[in-house]
């Protein structure tokens, strides 16, 4: 029994070691950049806030039967073509932004950049 438990201990002891040095060889998985999907389903961007890592990948997706765009909403900074259904929007986010669909003012979304 005391051989088992001692036996036992050392794998988890291997575990973290391995744990750890893969740790240190790779970059933080936060430093890779990622893709977010965002659909826009009955008028809505969703989800309607998003944060993430500047240089990510934003998919935006209109799922709806109507035409909508995604377009920066303080200074018109960018903005995607009429999105038709089932058309996508891609882009890199460089900055928190602020965005609505020109068409439907009322829709409206967030990127926050960390
Ligand atoms: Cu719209």
């Amino acid at each position: 029994m005391r051989y088992l438990l001692t036996r036992s201990s050392c794998a988890v002891v291997l575990f973290s070691l391995v744990s750890i040095s893969s740790g240190c060889s790779t970059p933080p998985s936060g430093q890779q950049p990622q893709t977010h999907q965002v659909d826009i389903i009955g008028m809505k961007f969703q989800p309607a806030e998003l944060t993430v890592n500047k240089g990510d990948t934003v998919i935006f997706t209109n799922k709806d039967i109507l035409t909508h765009n995604v377009t920066e909403q303080n200074y018109k900074k960018w903005a995607s073509a009429p999105l038709l259904s089932n058309q996508s929007y891609k882009m890199a986010v460089k900055e928190s932004a602020d965005y609505y669909c020109s068409f439907h003012p009322v829709m409206k979304g967030k990127l926050v950049v960390k």
